[in-house]
């Protein structure tokens, strides 16, 4: 076919120096790269240079769940390139950011009034919190400015994220670049207790008690935010213990602390519904979004807030800019496109009740998996599940790596961070599907002794 040389012949002879991959094994990879190097992606698969079909197991990295090449996303891009391309985003609008706005809100939890526009969860992340630090001032509780974040928590790469983000890995290293004036609630996972939930643990809520110490010890007047992720995603599908995210609720209640919800995966049907927060039945303040909203065609994230939050800036002269904050891309006509084509086809095609009905084929699918060697957790929750191995004496995430090579060569692209295999498979997935993803990760596993 000649669509497909024309792909595979530059990709043979790849050079690899001069692109410094993110969050990679650069070195590595790069010794042999081309079981590595994506040609094409359709529905919920993806074809390497090397012609091996893969099935998407984590909806590329949590983003594509509609599944690739949809024909509706890609027109509705293609047509915006024509009609308008770019659009200045300071001072400046078009017709399909504003109506994107508005059905964002009506997509989130009853309370929420407006949307932040950004490309990123990183920048969503960092927006959120210099609306949460800005909005005590400008009610005139300036000394608000700490924020509160919990271990293992991902809220991206910029100083704000890492800065109350949990993994050591992405902070040691930037430890002078950090925000000052952060605190960690402890991370909710406990393996003594909870390993092999199925769904929310029933033990831990009391662990949100730990926010009351830490308003104890720093008073509330300094506290300016809570940022949590209903589910930790990147810190391996960690499950909020029933009755926690309610009590995190009460607490900022109680001493007028915002609740941030960083959405970024589990925004728009991970969990079944538009939002981590009506999931659990719990509405924060402000609610981070990106991937999803999208589909991962084009970058786009942002920020929903309670209009107290939003009116709370809006005062001053009517002339003045009221937010020194924003993005050149900040709602890119492509990306908004991309997005209102997006929520149309989670319409259509019924996305959210999709995931809700794969969700027990899935749960049941991983925990069979318990009892092979060297699983010692699994959890699940949502279209989303992860699957924890006990690391190689001595070489910690080496186990993973095994699995995740050995899973290509049975046809699946697993995620691995650290020794847990992740799985979000996309919404379009057949039951038998996930079964397969299921069966080939219990060979790879196997073979990885
Ligand atoms: N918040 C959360 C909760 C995330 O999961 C970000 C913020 C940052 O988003 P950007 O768009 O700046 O990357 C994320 C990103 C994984 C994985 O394998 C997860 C993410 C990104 C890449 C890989 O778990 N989450």
């Amino acid at each position: 076919m000649k669509h497909e040389t024309a792909v595979l012949e530059p990709a043979m002879g790849l050079r690899t120096g001069a692109y410094w991959m993110p969050f990679t094994h650069n070195r590595y990879l790069k010794k042999n790269p081309k079981s590595r190097i994506l040609a094409r992606a359709e529905g919920a698969y993806y074809t390497t240079v090397e012609d091996r079909r893969l099935f998407d197991c984590l909806s590329g990295l949590w983003c594509c769940p509609l599944g690739h090449a949809h024909p509706k996303i890609a027109e509705a891009v293609a047509k915006q390139v024509r009609e308008l391309d770019y659009s200045p985003a300071f001072q400046m609008g078009h017709p399909k950011i504003f109506s994107l706005a508005e059905r964002i809100v009506e997509l989130a939890p009853a309370g929420m009034g407006q949307v932040f526009f950004c490309n990123s969860g990183s920048e969503a992340v960092d927006t959120a919190l210099k609306i949460a630090v800005g909005y005590h001032r400008m009610r005139g509780e300036a000394s608000r400015t700490r924020l509160i974040g919990r271990e293992r928590g991902y809220h991206g790469v910029g100083l704000g994220g890492i800065s109350v983000g949990g993994i050591a890995p992405n902070r040691k290293v930037f430890a002078s670049l950090l925000v000052q004036g952060v605190d960690h609630l402890p991370h909710t996972h406990n393996a003594a207790e909870m390993a092999f939930s199925r769904g929310q643990p029933k033990w831990g809520a009391h662990l949100a008690e730990e926010l009351e110490r830490l308003v104890a010890l720093h008073d509330a007047s300094t506290i300016a935010a809570v940022i949590v992720e209903p589910m930790q995603g990147s810190g391996g599908v960690i499950v909020p213990p029933a009755g926690y995210l309610e009590r995190l609720r009460q607490i900022c209640d109680r001493h007028g602390i915002l609740l941030i919800f960083d959405e970024v995966i589990t925004g728009f049907g991970r969990l079944g519904e538009s939002f981590g927060a009506q999931r659990f039945g719990v509405t924060p303040d402000m609610i981070a979004f990106a991937k999803i909203v999208t589909n991962g065609v084009v970058p786009m994230g942002g920020v929903i807030v309670k209009p107290a939050i939003h009116d709370a800036f809006m005062t001053g002269p009517e002339a003045a800019v009221e937010l020194f904050h924003g993005y050149t891309y900040s709602g890119h006509p492509l990306a908004a496109a991309a997005a209102h084509a997006t929520l149309d086809a989670i319409v259509e095609e019924g996305s959210f009740k999709r995931a809700r009905e794969l969700e027990p084929v899935l749960e049941q699918a991983v925990h069979s998996l318990k009892g092979e060697p060297g699983v010692i957790d699994i959890r699940n929750i949502g279209l989303a599940a992860a699957v924890e191995l006990e690391p190689i004496p001595g070489k910690p995430s080496l186990r993973a790596l095994k699995v995740f090579e050995r899973g290509m060569e049975e046809g699946m692209l697993f995620r691995f961070t650290g020794d847990t295999i992740a799985m979000a498979p996309p919404f379009i997935s057949t039951k038998s599907e996930i079964e397969t993803m299921i069966e080939r990760l219990r060979v790879a596993i196997r073979a990885s002794r």
